[in-house]
């Protein structure tokens, strides 16, 4: 009886273990420093979804200390799709660098590509050979060698590192990451909330698993964190929270970043702090490549507002594109006719592509469908670069909310014709 109660107390343990694991699996993980630490910090910590932040030490000299290794490695997507990336610790977008103005930082640069590397800090003010530019600024650190490069940080903003040498294969695979310095006196109202984002586009074969860089403009994976939705991380915000959002571009493509629900300010970009009198109110903010754009609002509005690239291919998947136009069509009797020829053809596309988001059609291996994600009344429809911005009152914790409780009569629905 007593072994039997072991037995099932342990069953419970293990199961209790089990969804721990799930629920904070890195993938969706919020990998900001411990409650305990974010209260001592002059600052909020930046939340990079789907990411992490970078660990660092202090030299007994006072220099923060942080180690960057560039590899191949394996990166997921979104479930059901992973690429061979380049890859800074492990992950694209590398960690986020994080410090504060004024700090003196000793960056080592590890590189175990198959060729040269350097790492540019970009828009970060270095002397001239700590600029990262290979040939132009220092030697290409070579496969195996480890280079130092330091410099005081003169300036506070959203700046990011990526390699610069081969930059179409190196980038084009995924060596990027967020460089972000603090302010030593912060000015204006502290934000609760503060998530940085890298848009990014590749080009992955249907059925294959390594980017192609050669492509120069038809991309058909876009990415929030390198991740495509339904694997992009939601935003979570209390309401009345004071949100920031970074973005950061070292893409090939501009990505016109659309929210719904709230209307925000761009209160920053990589060369500085846009002065009060010089902010306007959007509602979409572009950022091209080389450039990052910093906004701000406050969550007044619970809810859960899509978060997405309004380039109207950018929030799909794979095959989104060079599928013939179909719409309008008749296609009856095609599909029997192609049928004699490809058991299992579908003919689609005749009334639009929604129809993909609900098939649960089989793509290549590795491949994610056009469109995906569920909501609570149905298919998403949607890909890429998209997330969700989740407003609640009264939250407890910043853990995944679940779907919006609509207040009744507030949801839009059926009614018969004039009503
Ligand atoms: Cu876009």
């Amino acid at each position: 009886m007593k072994s039997n109660f072991l037995r099932i107390s342990y069953l419970v343990l293990f199961i209790f273990g089990i969804v721990f694991l799930i629920k904070h699996s890195p993938s969706y993980a919020e990998t900001d420093s411990s409650k305990a630490t974010v209260q001592k910090l002059p600052y909020t910590p930046v939340i990079t979804p789907n990411g992490s932040t970078m660990p660092w030490t202090m030299d007994p000299d006072g220099v923060k200390v942080f180690r960057l290794t560039v590899d191949q490695c394996q990166h997921e997507i979104a479930p059901g799709m992973t690429i061979n990336a380049w890859c800074y610790n492990g992950q694209t977008p590398g960690p986020t660098i994080e410090a504060v103005e004024g700090d003196r930082v000793r960056i080592f640069v590890t590189n175990k590509l198959p060729e040269q590397t350097a790492v540019h800090w970009h828009g970060v003010l270095v002397p001239n050979g700590m600029d990262g530019v290979s040939g132009l600024t220092q030697k290409g650190i070579q496969p195996g060698e480890t280079f130092k490069y330091e410099f005081t940080l003169k300036q506070h903003g959203t700046f990011m590192y990526h390699s610069h040498g081969d930059e179409m294969t190196q980038m084009g695979l995924g060596t990027m990451g967020f460089f972000i310095i603090h302010p030593k006196k912060p000015t204006g109202l502290r934000v609760d909330r503060d998530f940085a984002i890298f848009l990014n586009e590749w080009f992955v074969e249907p059925g294959t698993k390594t980017p192609n860089p050669n492509i120069m403009t038809d991309f058909n994976i876009f990415t929030f964190n390198s991740r495509a939705y339904p694997g992009t991380a939601p935003l979570v915000a209390k309401t009345g929270d004071r949100v920031r959002i970074r973005f950061g571009n070292v893409g090939q493509e501009s990505h016109p970043i659309h929210i719904h629900g709230i209307n925000f300010k761009v209160v920053a970009t990589d060369g500085g702090d846009v002065p009060e009198s010089a902010q306007w109110p959007e509602t979409t903010v572009a950022v091209f490549p080389g450039q990052t754009r910093t906004i701000e609002f406050v969550a007044d509005a619970p809810g859960d507002w899509p978060v997405h690239c309004h380039r109207r291919h950018h929030p799909m998947n794979a095959m989104g594109h060079e599928t013939p136009n179909m719409i309008g069509v008749n296609q009856d009797g095609v599909k029997d006719a192609v049928r004699t020829l490809v058991p299992g053809y579908m003919a689609m596309g005749e009334t639009g592509m929604d129809d993909m988001s609900d098939m649960g059609m089989k793509g290549p291996e590795n491949t994610l469908p056009m469109m995906a994600g569920k909501g609570q009344f149905g298919p998403v429809g949607m890909g890429g670069m998209f997330t969700v911005l989740m407003v609640r009152d009264n939250l407890k914790d910043y853990d995944h909310p679940g779907d919006y409780p609509h207040p009744a009569g507030t949801v839009a629905g059926p009614v018969q014709p004039n009503q």
